[in-house]
């Protein structure tokens, strides 16, 4: 038998019909190869996307004026640590569009799940700020009702938040409501198991959680480069099958944007989504850290270039949406309410010493009623001691 040249062509592996390929499933998982920016750094519109439509210009205008009242307030609190009237501040100074672009995506009946550093967060959320602040001021637990304002306590203790989120935001879901729960965390707490047990279990119970994590590029002082190999942080989520984006986290514009839709993807009973917003924190960790120690001035001159507020300033001037008169009345606004801050910051409060032993649980241990009552007994031998 012979073989002509056609026969060898069609029976040559490459002409062979190839199966289908199958779809790849990690791929609507993946963030962009680059963080979603709609804005350059200067504040100039960046080409429209249909993925990330843009918020409306009366949410911007609204989250311009909550980014200088939350810059405002963040300084004011700064200088309160300086004249003792609180114990600590961790600043959030540089991520105003991650602080406020945040809570403006979700409703006031969503679950806020904050870390230390988002007092700013809480007060955009119209929380109290002397309540905030309390916590920090180290005399009363966390300062404001958590149920009532559907907040959490502040966590320290690092992505322990992550957990009662999905825990939360589970039974929410069990019980026909359609709450969502926003996980705040830090770029150096995704390395706690916490933040992979609690994203696990929302993944695998299809809980309505936004992970939203600022990567503020520094866990105290220890640099990214020193916390991941991974090139984005988002990353993270694909391996708990949660879809996930990258984000500039100083683009105030963008932020607001794409937690929009990682809201919109829980709530509709997706499950959760993981969202990295890159920023920078432009102060030292807290008031007691020196962060010249492991950072140079040219690195956070670099970042003040990207600053947001300046960028949806310029932004929504650009557009006739802000003029001079808009910027003062904004920014009078916010020196009332600094000083607002500091005049009842700068009241001695009273503090009931037995209450330091409500809520610390719901049925009090026989251990803390007998530590309570040995306290009260020794304020009442005190204040007789006083008397005589
Ligand atoms: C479980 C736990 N380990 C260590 C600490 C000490 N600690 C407090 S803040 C911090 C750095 C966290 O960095 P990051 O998550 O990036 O958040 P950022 O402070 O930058 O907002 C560490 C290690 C802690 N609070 N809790
Ligand atoms: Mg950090």
């Amino acid at each position: 038998m012979t073989t002509t040249p056609q026969a060898v062509r069609r029976a040559s592996p490459r002409n062979r019909r190839r199966p289908a390929t199958p779809a790849d499933p990690a791929r609507p998982l993946l963030p962009g190869a680059q963080p979603v920016s709609l804005l350059d750094p200067t504040g100039a519109p960046l080409p429209a996307r249909t993925d990330y439509p843009e918020p409306p210009g009366d949410l911007l205008r609204e989250l311009y004026r909550r980014m200088v009242i939350g810059r405002r307030f963040d300084t004011q609190a700064t200088a309160l640590t300086k004249q003792g009237r609180l114990a600590v501040y961790p600043s959030s100074r540089g991520q105003e569009a991650c602080q406020v672009g945040a809570v403006l995506a979700v409703r006031d009946t969503d679950w806020v799940f904050p870390t230390y550093r988002e007092s700013m967060a809480l007060v955009s959320r119209g929380l109290d700020p002397v309540e905030v602040l309390t916590l920090l001021r180290g005399d009363w637990h966390c300062g404001y009702d958590p149920a009532a304002r559907f907040t959490a306590p502040q966590c320290t203790p690092l992505a322990t938040q992550c957990v009662h989120a999905a825990g939360l935001a589970y039974g929410e879901a069990h019980q026909g409501r359609d709450t969502v729960a926003l996980a705040f965390i830090g770029d150096g707490a995704t390395s706690e198991g916490d933040f992979h047990e609690g994203i696990n279990f929302a993944a695998v119970f299809k809980a309505p959680v936004v992970y939203f994590v600022q990567n503020n590029q520094y866990a105290i002082s220890v640099p990214l480069s020193r916390q991941t190999a991974a090139p984005s942080l988002a990353y993270k989520g694909a391996g708990y099958g949660v879809p996930s984006e990258q984000v500039d986290g100083n683009d105030p514009v963008a932020v607001l944007a794409v937690l929009t839709r990682a809201v919109e993807h829980a709530r509709a009973g997706n499950g959760p989504f993981l969202v990295e917003a890159h920023t920078y924190r432009m102060e030292p960790h807290t008031n007691a850290d020196d962060a010249n120690r492991y950072r140079d001035g040219a690195e956070v001159d670099a970042w003040r270039d990207r600053d947001p507020i300046a960028r949806l300033e310029k932004y929504l001037r650009d557009r006739g949406e802000l003029d001079d008169d808009g910027v003062a009345a904004v920014a009078a606004e916010a020196e009332t309410y600094a000083a607002d801050v500091r005049e009842r910051m700068n009241a001695q409060p009273t503090v009931d010493p037995l209450s330091l032993f409500d809520h610390v649980y719901a049925q009090p241990t026989p251990q803390l009623i007998e530590q309570r009552e040995q306290v009260r007994a020794e304020l009442a031998a005190a204040e007789q001691e006083g008397d005589a």
